[in-house]
C-alpha cells in the first residue's frame, strides 16, 4: 500500500499563533465586515490586488486558516472552503465550464452531482458523457475537441468502484483537459489525488473532514489559478460561503483525522471480511478485500481503504428489513461520522436515479451502504449479525 499518511500534519494544520496573539487554537473571527486602513488600500483589497479582508462572502481569517490546513493535508497550492460539498462541486464546475463545453464523468457518481450535470449544466449548454470509469480507456474514447473537464470520483458513492487516477490524469494532460476529483470517500489520509497529478480536488467536508456529523461544508483544493477564479468570480456570485464557526469546527475535526481514519479503515476491513463470509450476503464491495475487482489498483493509489463499504442482501424487502432491524447502526444518509450509519441506496441517496440506470451502474435493489464508525468493530459486527439473522 502507498505510504502517505499524515499523522503529524493534521494535528498542526492551519495553526498560526504569530498571526493570532499567540493563540494556538485558531480564533473564530465572527465578523461579516472588515474595515479598510485607507481608501487606496481599500480599493486594492476590494479588487484582490492586495491581501486582506473586507466582506465575509470573499473571505474571513478563520476560513483562511482552514484553507491553509486543507492545502497542507491535500498537498495543494490553494483552497476555497464553502458552505457544502455541493457548493464545492457546483462552484468548481461553473468556474471551468461554459456553454458549448463538454465534460466526461463517471456513470457511478454521487446522485446530486449527477443532478447538477443533468438538470443545471445541461440546460445551460454543457454536454456530458457518462462513462464506465473503471476503464481509463473510456475517458479517452469520450473526449471531444470541446472537452474541458474529466471528472473522477473514487471510491464512487455508493458502488465503491475505483478510477485509475494516474491513468486518467495522463489521458487528460495529453489533451490539455482539467481533472476534477471528488476525494470525499477516501480523504487525504488514504488518498492524495493532487500528488498523482489531479488539478482540483473537491470535498464534502460534511463527512470525514468535519468527522462528527454536526456540520455542512465543502472545499475545492488545487491549482491556484482555478481556485482563485472560483473565489473571485464564481463564488462571489453564487455566494455559498462557509461560516467562521463551521470553518473552526472543521479545523478541529482535521486534528483527529488520522486517528479517526486509521480506526475507520480497520473497522471497515473487519466488517467487510465478516460480511463477505455471511451466507445471506450476496456481494460485498470494499476496495480492501482481495475480491474487489480493483484491489490491486487500491493498493497502488490508496494508503488505506477507507471506512465506506456496500453490501447486497438480495431485494428491496430484505434491504428494508435489515435497516429496520439494526440497533447500533443508525438508519441515516450522509457518511464519515464517528457513528456507524447505514442506508438503503435505491430508496434513499439514489432514489432520484431511474431504476434501469441504477441497476446498470451496480446500485442493485438490495444494496446497503455502510459508513463504518469508530465504535468497537465487534459491536458493529454483532449488530449486523443479529439483523442478518432476522432478514
Ligand atoms: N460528494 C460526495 C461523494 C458525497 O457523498 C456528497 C454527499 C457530496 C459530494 C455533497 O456534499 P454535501 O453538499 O452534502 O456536503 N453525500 C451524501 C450521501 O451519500 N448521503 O447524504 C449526503
Amino acid at each position: 500500500m502507498a505510504e502517505d499518511v499524515l499523522y503529524t500534519t493534521v494535528v498542526h494544520a492551519g495553526e498560526d499563533p504569530k498571526a493570532n496573539l499567540g493563540s494556538l487554537s485558531v480564533p473564530i473571527y465572527q465578523s461579516a465586515v472588515f474595515t479598510f486602513p485607507d481608501a487606496e488600500q481599500g480599493a486594492a483589497i476590494h479588487e484582490g490586488e492586495q491581501p486582506g479582508y473586507f466582506y465575509g462572502r470573499m473571505g474571513n481569517p478563520t476560513q483562511s486558516a482552514l484553507e491553509t490546513a486543507l492545502c497542507q493535508i491535500e498537498g495543494g497550492e490553494a483552497a476555497l472552503a464553502l458552505a457544502s460539498g455541493m457548493a464545492a462541486v457546483t462552484t468548481t464546475l461553473m468556474t471551468l465550464l461554459r456553454s458549448g463545453d463538454h465534460i466526461v464523468a463517471p456513470e457511478s457518481l454521487y446522485a446530486t452531482t449527477n443532478a447538477l450535470l443533468d438538470q443545471l449544466l445541461t440546460p445551460l449548454g454543457v454536454s456530458v458523457t457518462y462513462v464506465d470509469a473503471t476503464d481509463p480507456g473510456n475517458y479517452a474514447a469520450a473526449i471531444r475537441p470541446e472537452t474541458r473537464v474529466a471528472y473522477l470520483e473514487s471510491p464512487a458513492n455508493p458502488t465503491m468502484k475505483l478510477v485509475d487516477i494516474p491513468a486518467v490524469v495522463a489521458i487528460a494532460k495529453e489533451r490539455g483537459i482539467t481533472t476534477v476529483m471528488d476525494n470525499t470517500f477516501a480523504t487525504p489520509f488514504n488518498q492524495r489525488p493532487l500528488t498523482l497529478g489531479v488539478d482540483i480536488v473537491v470535498h464534502s467536508a460534511t463527512k470525514y473532514l468535519g468527522g462528527h456529523g454536526d456540520l455542512m461544508a465543502g472545499a475545492l483544493i488545487g491549482k491556484r489559478e482555478v481556485v482563485e477564479r472560483a473565489r473571485w468570480q464564481t463564488n462571489k456570485i453564487l455566494g455559498g460561503v462557509i461560516g467562521p464557526q463551521t470553518a473552526w469546527l472543521i479545523l478541529r475535526g482535521i486534528k483527529t483525522l488520522a486517528l479517526r481514519m486509521e480506526r475507520h479503515n480497520a473497522n471497515a476491513l473487519a466488517v467487510a471480511t465478516f460480511l463477505s463470509g455471511h451466507p445471506k450476503v450476496r456481494a460485498v464491495h470494499y476496495p480492501g478485500l482481495p475480491s474487489h475487482p480493483d484491489y490491486a489498483l487500491a493498493c497502488r493509489q490508496m494508503a488505506g481503504f477507507g471506512g465506506m463499504l456496500a453490501f447486497d442482501v438480495g431485494g428491496v424487502e430484505e434491504g428494508r428489513r435489515l435497516v429496520n432491524t439494526v440497533r447500533l447502526c443508525s438508519l441515516a444518509v450522509s457518511l464519515g461520522d464517528v457513528s456507524t450509519l447505514i442506508q438503503h441506496s435505491a430508496s434513499m441517496t439514489h432514489a432520484s436515479v431511474p431504476r434501469e440506470r441504477r441497476l446498470a451502474v451496480g446500485i442493485t435493489d438490495g444494496l446497503l451502504r455502510l459508513s463504518v464508525g469508530i465504535e468497537r468493530a465487534e459491536d458493529i459486527i454483532a449488530d449486523l449479525a443479529g439483523a442478518l439473522d432476522r432478514v
